[in-house]
């Protein structure tokens, strides 16, 4: 029998990392090849809400990847969100919508679409209207859920005319209302009944090395940022256990309200927050918060104006 492909996405996988895996594998099964889904960590309340709305199982969870193992990486190129035997493993196609970091090494030629689009799912859908390929319902409402996810209901500057044009195709075809959509899973993500802070703040986290300066960043996006501000001391201590156990130059935390379409940044000590208000041109007010209206994307207006302010 031809052996299996595996479609992971990053760890600490988010919807998009999640149903893209799936939708690829769909793909990949149609196009004639043997392939399922995998996940490199677990699920959030978001993709729980997504995956049981259009009747989807978790993808298995894998932590140990046999080597010369058949891989697709889609939703990341950054060998740091991968698993940590990578080079022992065979990457056969990369499908991502992230910048290009470096690090990866094949052994023969591979495949590679990254597009800037918002979303990895946006680039599978283009694939499969490219091969003709009549998309199911619930591989269409993932999709959708993605671009959702991904863009913040378009709200997020990363969101491109493609991006909606894609979900205004897909309501279409999987007949799910994309402001309903939206709004459930939005509510089913901002619910953080049984999280600890450390949950919390790893929701959605990722490292950046900076000018030599090594960062973790941290958001969570929600549509009642009071209940993450209600334990917020209990979170700022967590910060602090992560920083000198990550051994980390500096640790941010963003509350994005994904309604309102702002943030709330946190730190802890003077390295930060004298970096951030150079990079924000902003002060922190008494609750040593710093509100920014309009900041959503991480990558698009965090990332950059901190690597600008080192
Ligand atoms: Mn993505």
């Amino acid at each position: 029998m031809e052996e299996k492909i595996l479609v992971t996405g990053h760890l600490i996988p988010d919807t998009d990392s999640i149903c893209s895996a799936i939708i690829y594998s769909w793909f990949l099964n149609k196009t004639g090849k043997i392939s399922s889904p995998v996940r490199l960590g677990k699920i959030n309340r978001e993709t729980e809400f997504v995956l049981k709305k259009f009747g989807f199982s978790d993808p298995e969870l894998f932590e140990n990847f046999k080597t010369n193992q058949k891989i697709v990486i889609v939703d990341t190129n950054n060998p740091d969100e991968l698993p940590k035997n990578l080079a022992d493993l065979q990457i056969l196609e990369i499908i991502d919508h992230h910048k290009l970091v470096g690090g990866i090494s094949t052994k023969s030629p591979i495949f590679i679409n990254i597009q800037p689009l918002a979303c990895t799912a946006s680039l599978i859908f283009q694939m499969a209207k490219q091969k003709d390929l009549e998309i199911p319902k619930n591989i269409a409402g993932l999709m959708l859920s993605a671009i959702l996810s991904d863009t913040l209901k378009f709200s997020s500057p990363t969101t491109t005319e493609l991006d909606i044009q894609f979900a205004k195709e897909l309501e279409k075809i999987t007949g799910a209302d994309i402001d309903k959509l939206a709004n459930e899973m939005f509510l089913a993500k901002s619910d953080l009944t049984g999280f600890s802070a450390r949950d919390i703040l790893f929701f959605d986290s990722k490292i950046y090395e900076l000018k030599n300066k090594k960062f973790r960043m941290s958001t969570l996006e929600t549509v009642k940022p009071e209940i993450a501000m209600n334990q917020i001391s209990e979170i700022q201590k967590e910060m602090k256990k992560i920083k000198t156990e990550e051994n980390l130059d500096g640790i941010l935390f963003f509350i994005t309200d994904i309604f309102k379409s702002n943030s709330i940044l946190i730190t802890n000590d003077s390295f930060e927050k004298d970096l951030t208000k150079k990079a924000f041109g902003k002060n922190f007010d008494d609750t040593d918060t710093m509100f920014l209206e309009g900041v959503v994307s991480r990558k698009k207006q965090i990332v950059p104006v901190i690597e600008n302010a080192l």
